[in-house]
């Protein structure tokens, strides 16, 4: 399928069968007209990409910093979109702001990152209460490889139980949110473990009757490409899907590695992997949300990180850096049209 005149608006064609679509934003688009208005054209969900993370609202320990999430919450409500909130607890410490290495570990710190964790979770679901209709509670919880929990500030500090603690402060604090455990969840056989970890997390979350509504899979494919494999993707979907849990696409993106000087191949390598991973993906019913990491290459992550071999710009978005469609853009939409129509998100 070419990339030509686009057969419908996305987020039209994801309604038609019970989805809803949209794309990450920050301040980039909002201040680019062009940009708002794709995201405008082609979404009926947004996800702040950067504005509501520990780095960006606790720039420093006392002092909040909301102007950011604030600016897309009103984009939000100004245009009937929904808004997904990302992320109440990122544990690599990287993702934490400088300050928060301060907090020791040991029995006192124990005590400290429990409260600074529900505190923020509090803070942060109170002050846009409603206006958020479903959050990444926690996001990238594991060590892929082992398939055990990762080393990071909350896990280091509170141990394994900062999850459930988590989750039970989330219901709290957005009693009407849906609440998602969000991860990387490759689509691949390279990680085994990580998928037996999650599904286990999954189960014991289930057992305990710990508040969480979802799996998010965040779907940032291409990079293990070759490692693809369908029938292990299906029967982890099929297995998270079982336990009552539903779906989203949370971040998607497909890195754009091929060797291939020419764009053309390259655009159709990744509209081929989009094209695959969507439709295994989107056959079940329980995906009601699908959310790209960003509509265009404009304001894309890969700007700053994964260059190519070959120093050009990744081509990682539906719409390229002129907001341009590309074939991407149509492998999407024809997996929107080949998915089953399924009861609407209710979120
Ligand atoms: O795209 C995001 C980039 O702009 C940030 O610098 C980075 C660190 O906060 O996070 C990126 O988004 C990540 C998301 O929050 C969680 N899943 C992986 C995403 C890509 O790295």
């Amino acid at each position: 399928m070419g990339c030509g005149q686009p057969p419908g608006h996305l987020k039209d064609l994801a309604k038609r069968k019970g989805i809803l679509f949209g794309g990450a934003i920050g301040p980039e688009e909002l201040s680019d007209s062009t940009a708002r208005d794709l995201v405008l054209r082609e979404s009926a969900a947004i996800t702040p990409r950067n504005a509501l993370k520990w780095r960006t609202l606790r720039r420093s320990r006392h002092d909040w910093s909301f102007a950011e999430g604030d600016a897309i919450a009103q984009f939000a409500q100004t245009n009937d979109l929904k808004m997904r909130g990302h992320v109440l607890v990122w544990n690599p410490i990287e993702n934490m702001p400088d300050w928060a290495v301060d907090v020791p570990h040991g029995a006192a710190g124990r005590v400290e990152a429990q409260s600074l964790m529900e505190t923020h979770i509090e803070r942060v679901c109170a002050h846009y209460g409603d206006r958020i209709a479903s959050w990444d509670v926690v996001n990238e919880a594991f060590e892929p490889y082992s398939g055990d929990l990762a080393p990071g500030f909350f896990k280091d500090r509170i141990g394994p139980e900062y999850i459930e603690l988590a989750f039970h402060k989330a219901r709290e604090a957005a009693p009407h949110a849906q609440l998602v455990y969000n991860d990387y969840m490759r689509w691949s056989d390279k990680y085994p473990n990580h998928h037996k970890g999650v599904l286990k997390l999954l189960e014991t979350l289930r057992k305990k009757n710990i508040p969480i509504d979802a799996l998010g899979i965040q779907g940032h494919i291409g990079k293990y490409s070759g490692t693809e494999n369908d029938a292990h993707w299906y029967g982890f979907l099929k297995e998270v899907t079982a336990m009552g849990y539903d779906l989203l696409i949370t971040e998607f993106d497909v890195r754009d590695f091929a060797r291939a000087p020419d764009i053309g191949s390259r655009d159709a390598n990744v509209a081929a992997l989009a094209k695959g991973f969507l439709d295994i993906t989107l056959s079940f019913p329980e995906l009601k949300q699908f959310i790209c990491w960003g509509l265009s290459d404009r304001w894309s992550w890969f700007r700053q990180s994964e260059p190519r071999e070959d120093g050009e710009l990744q081509r990682t978005a539906p719409y390229d850096i002129d907001l341009k469609p590309k074939p991407m853009y149509a492998a999407i939409a024809a997996a929107l049209m080949a998915a089953p129509s399924r009861d609407p998100a209710t979120i």
